[in-house]
Order: C-alpha cells, then structure tokens, then sequence
C-alpha cells in the first residue's frame, strides 16, 4: 500500500471513529427520579445543596466546538430528598387531603416551592410570596387534591432568583392520579419500565482552566444569559439531569410525560431514527397537555414545547426489534414567526442556538414485559369551558428599556413585576377570557397560577384570526387541551378561557396572590410576572384591599366628578391605571416622568368605586376613588 493510501485510510478510520464517538455518546443509562408516594398523604420535600455528576460515563474527554471538554465530575447543585439533582416524582392522589412540609436546608438562601398546575389556596401555592427561611426554614400546607389526573411539576419560584435555582436543579415531578379515571389502568402507567418523566433542560456549564488541553468542568452557568457558554457549543440538552443518555424500553407500548424545565429554550420534539439530522421520524400520539387528557390520542410527528409546559405522548414500539434505537431530539432551531407588524410573510425567528444532536436515546430491549403494557384509547376525555357570561382581560407583553433603569426590562401592560401590588381581582366561580397581546419580537411562555385555561384563538396585530403556515390553518393540536402554560409567538395575540374556580382567598390582600408570568426565567425574574386574587363577592363589596404606595402622591378630590389630579412627582415614565372593584380594567395610559399636579379626565367612565393605581420602575400608588 502507498503511503498516500494508508494515510487516506487512517483518516476514513479516524472520521468513523470520531461519528461512532458521537453515536456512543448515549452511553449513560438514566436513572429515573424515585417515586415518592404516600397513602397518608404526609409528604416532606426538603431543598438542599448537593453535587451532581451529570456524565459519569464519559471515559475520554470530547472534543466539541473546537474544545477537549470533560464533563465527568461531580459539580456543585441543590436538589430535592435525597437526589443530588432534580426531586422525586410525586404521586399525589385525587380527593386526597396532602399534609404536605416543605424544608429548606439550602445554606445561606432562601426558597419557596411551587406546586405548578394545580388549584391549591393561594398561600399554598409556593409563589413569590411564601419565601421558605434559609438553613431549616419550614412551610407546612395542608389542603386536598381537587385536579384531574394530570402531570404537573413542582420548582423553585424565588422572587428574582427563580433562574437560579432552576437551573442548580429545584425541579420535580407531579403526578396527580384520580382513583376512579379508568384511563389510568388502560394506559402504559408502570412507572420506569413503560411509563417515564422525560425532564428536558437546556444548560450551560462553566470550566476550570484548561489541563493540558483539557477543559474541566467545574460548574453550572446560572448567569442565564443565554449566549456566552465557553467553552464548547453549548448550551446542553439534559434529559432528567443526564447529558447524552439513554433509556430502556419494552417492545410495546410507550408513555413518555414530557416536562420543558428549561429556564429559557424551546424545543421541537421529534424522535427520530438518527442522532444527528434524522432521516425518518417515529409516530407520537398525543394524550395530554398540561391539564390532563385531551380529547382523543391526536396523531403528531412532531410537538413545539415551551419552558414549563407538559406533554404526554405515546410511542409505539411494537414492531422494533431488539436493540433498535431511536432518539429524542430537537427537529428545528427555529420556531415559526408570526412576523412584525405589517408583513404576512412566515419566516422563521431563530431559537438562539442549533441542537443538531439527539437529547438522548430510546433502546429497545424485548427482555422487559412491564406488568401493565397498556392501550392506545380511541377516545380520551371531553373538554369545554362555556364561553357565555364572561369577563374580559387584557395582559400586553413588552419590553421597555426606560423602566427602572434596566435595558430590557420586560413587563406585563407596561409595568413590572410589585410584591405588594394586586393587579387583578377575580370573582371565585367566574370565568374570564384573557387575551395576551405579545408585542416583542420574541416568544413569551405565559403562565397562570390556579387554572386550567382553553385556547380559544390566536390573532394578528388587526385582530384578524391566523394560523400562520406551519400551524396548517387551524389551533396546533396541542393547544386542543387544558393549559397553564401557552407559547405566545411574537406580534400575536393568544385568547383563553379559564374558570376561577375554588379556593377563594379571605381577604383582598397581596399574601394572598397568585401570579402570572412568562416561564422564560430570565424574563420572570426581570421583570414579567403580576399578581391576582381569587375572593368571593363579600370581599369585593367591602373593597378591603390592601393599598400601598412607594413615593408621594395626592390623589384628589374624592369623591371625583369629571376630573382626577394626582398630585406628585415621578422621574421614570409609568402607567396610571383605573380598574373597577372587580379589577377589569377601565382606564389604562402611559405617562410621560412627570412632576406637579397630573389632571386625568374622567367623565366617561362610569360612576361607582374605581381603584387608580399608578406604577412606575421605582414609584407606586395606589387608593379608592368614588366616582360621582
Ligand atoms: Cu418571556
């Protein structure tokens, strides 16, 4: 052999070497998060610091993105009981009253736990407003499980530093189970064998300095910028805390619960034949959204899932043989565009980063018979909120670099997120129509606390009905299903209908707040999240509502007839908002920084008691005001 031959020969063998390398990468069995049930309902879920190896099966360092990176080392994390990262899957049983104790034994921060998807007491829920002390604190709950069979989870939802503590790993499961659904036995539900949590999670990794030419891994990126993760392309995709792994699956009939619990990335969920740029994709069966079962098993090759959405889906692994691989990935890097405002051209807005490799891989083993392999159901659950007698919302979402100082602060009609201001005020038992008008050029995850909301349309900037191209003229199948969570694309408007029911809080008072926000953390946490409560109409009537103010400002006369002065001063731009006793929203401008007297004209609004509320980035006011 010339030596050109053998040379050409060696780099054929190396080329395949390095593809098998990527191939093999999904070397990592994934150990599921352990079951946590209990048939007394005492449940404790304890938040502490940890460390994680998230690649313990790497035996050679790999060289991505121009860098040799070893990933194969335990690095600092916070998980939940006895996981070093992520918490056990709950099983939380349906008419079943929970004692449930949350337990911080973080050192030197605080928590909270939120309880995502379900219809609890607001000072229940785990929000911004039930902080858990740092090193010992503890929140007892106790309150009885009123969902349907649904998969929620549960995570860290620190005021401001929700992002962090996701992304170090305050994650988990919720599995809520009503005893008397018969579509629990129909289905694959053997928990680990054919029925399993698929957690995906974008992450960055931050490293040591480089030995030799090797970079070490010696942290997790919680910066949350989303852009600088040097070295190395990244940011990863983990599925259940595992980078490059694989699960074992029966030859039959498969249930994966998607979770995205990344703090910022959407995905395009395949599963394919190849690990990099398949070729053909496996049929999915879409069984449940956020809220519970759809309809009917909707037949998809695809789903779009935003950060703290849930999907349920099944994969039918009959006809495979033993061995046969397939893998989880992410099809696209781009989500459709609705386009700005003015042009109807679909385009594509870019997702920040290409995943071109599988998250992880599926294994068919035909040794594993689960004890309850399951069926395809033809029909699933009905579902329909009544539209008729309805109140309507409007929750504008913006960015506005004026705002407090920050560039880029993102708000929710104009204002930013205030701990002791109440946005909206819910009748219990009502429903309304909320409309989120999405006016960045960016995707906004938004997400309600308590309800279970329908996706009744989606509009453009003229209030025309579209579904642009890639949705095929019609509501993507997984918006046909109760939500919490629904990805509004840019210069769109999402509409919803949701029935506030159960729960009511005592008293109109911000510790009794649930939130919404958008579930990119980065954004909840800067600043896109409000507050509302849920009381009965005694609680409105008496309009005990807790006012407060930061600055100093008159509002007079009261009572008001044609004209309202607000009497202050405010160096940023905000919003002056009037709102009736149920909270819907009567008046809303922006004012310009301003600083005297402020005459607001409002003879056309109708007579009663209104709530005028002012917000800027650093000033708040807020008073009753009759109107004459
Ligand atoms: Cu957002």
């Amino acid at each position: 052999m010339t030596t050109k031959l053998l040379k050409n020969l060696a780099a054929a063998m190396l080329l395949l070497a390095v593809q098998d390398a990527w191939a093999q990468r999904y070397n990592q069995l994934i150990t599921n998060p352990p079951l946590l049930k209990s048939a007394s309902g005492n449940f404790t879920i304890t938040a502490h610091d940890s460390s994680h190896n998230f690649y313990p099966s790497q035996t050679t360092p790999s060289a991505i993105g121009g860098d040799t990176l070893l990933f194969n080392k335990p690095i600092p994390t916070m998980a939940y009981n006895q996981a070093t990262y992520l918490g056990p899957t709950m099983v939380w049983q349906g008419g079943q009253m929970l004692n449930l104790s949350s337990v911080n034994r973080i050192n030197g921060q605080s928590t909270t736990i939120h309880w995502h998807g379900l219809n609890l007491p607001a000072h229940l829920d785990g929000g911004p407003q039930e902080p858990i002390e740092k090193n010992g604190g503890t929140f007892n709950t106790s309150f009885n499980v009123i969902d349907p069979t649904q998969t929620c989870w549960y995570h860290s939802h620190l005021m401001d530093s929700t992002t962090y503590q996701v992304i170090k790993g305050l994650a988990g499961m919720i599995l809520v189970e009503q005893p008397t659904d018969p579509l629990i036995s129909m289905l694959p539900h053997h928990y680990d064998t054919n029925d399993f949590p698929i957690v995906i999670q974008d992450k960055g990794f931050t490293f040591g300095p480089k030995t030799g030419n090797v970079c070490v891994v010696n942290g997790l990126d919680t910066a949350g910028g989303g852009s600088i993760h040097t070295p190395g392309n990244g940011p990863y995709t983990l599925v259940n805390g595992v980078l490059n792994g694989y699960l074992k699956v029966p030859k039959g009939l498969v249930r994966l619960r998607l979770l995205n619990g990344s703090y910022r990335k959407t995905f395009q969920v395949v599963v394919g034949n190849k690990y990099n740029t398949p070729t053909a994709y496996e049929p999915l069966y879409l069984i449940a959204t956020d809220g519970g079962f759809t309809a009917i098993p909707h037949a998809i090759d695809s789903i779009i899932i935003g950060p703290g959405e849930r999907y349920e889906i099944l994969i039918d692994f009959s006809l495979k043989n033993n061995s046969d691989t397939v893998y989880l990935n992410n099809r696209s890097s781009s989500l459709p565009a609705a386009g700005p405002p003015g042009t109807t051209t679909p385009g594509y807005v870019t997702g920040g980063f290409i995943n071109k490799n599988a998250f992880m891989a599926f294994v068919v083993d035909t040794s594993i018979h689960p004890a309850t392999p399951g069926i395809k159901p033809v029909t699933l659950k009905p579902y329909a909120i009544d539209t008729t007698n309805v109140s309507y919302r409007l929750k504008v979402l913006g960015n506005d670099s004026t705002i407090g100082g920050k560039i880029g602060t993102w708000t929710i009609n104009g204002d930013t997120m205030n701990m002791d201001s109440i946005n909206d005020i819910i009748q219990v038992n009502s429903k309304e129509i909320w409309s989120i008008k999405n006016t960045t050029n960016v995707y906004h995850p938004f997400h309600i606390h308590k309800v279970q909301f329908q996706v009744i349309d989606m509009r453009d900037t003229t209030g025309a009905i579209v579904y642009n191209s890639f949705y095929n003229g019609t509501l993507p199948k997984n918006w046909l299903g109760y939500k919490d969570d629904v990805l509004v694309p840019p210069y769109r408007t999402v509409r919803f209908v949701a029935s506030f029911d159960s729960f009511p809080s005592p008293e109109i008072n911000p510790m009794y707040a649930f939130m919404y926000h958008c579930h990119i953390l980065t954004h909840e946490d800067n600043s896109m999240m409000q507050q509302f409560v849920v009381v009965d109409t005694v609680q409105i009537k008496a309009g005990i509502r807790k006012l407060s103010q930061k600055g100093n400002f008159i509002l007079y006369p009261n009572p008001a007839g044609d004209v309202l002065n607000l009497k202050g001063s405010s160096t940023s731009a905000g919003t002056l908002r009037i709102t009736d006793i149920l909270g819907r929203t009567l008046r809303e401008e922006k004012v310009m920084p301003f600083n005297g007297i402020l005459p607001v004209n409002i003879a056309d609004l109708p007579r009663g008691m209104v709530f005028v509320e002012w917000n800027s980035g650093n000033t708040h006011f807020i008073q009753k005001i009759l109107l004459k």
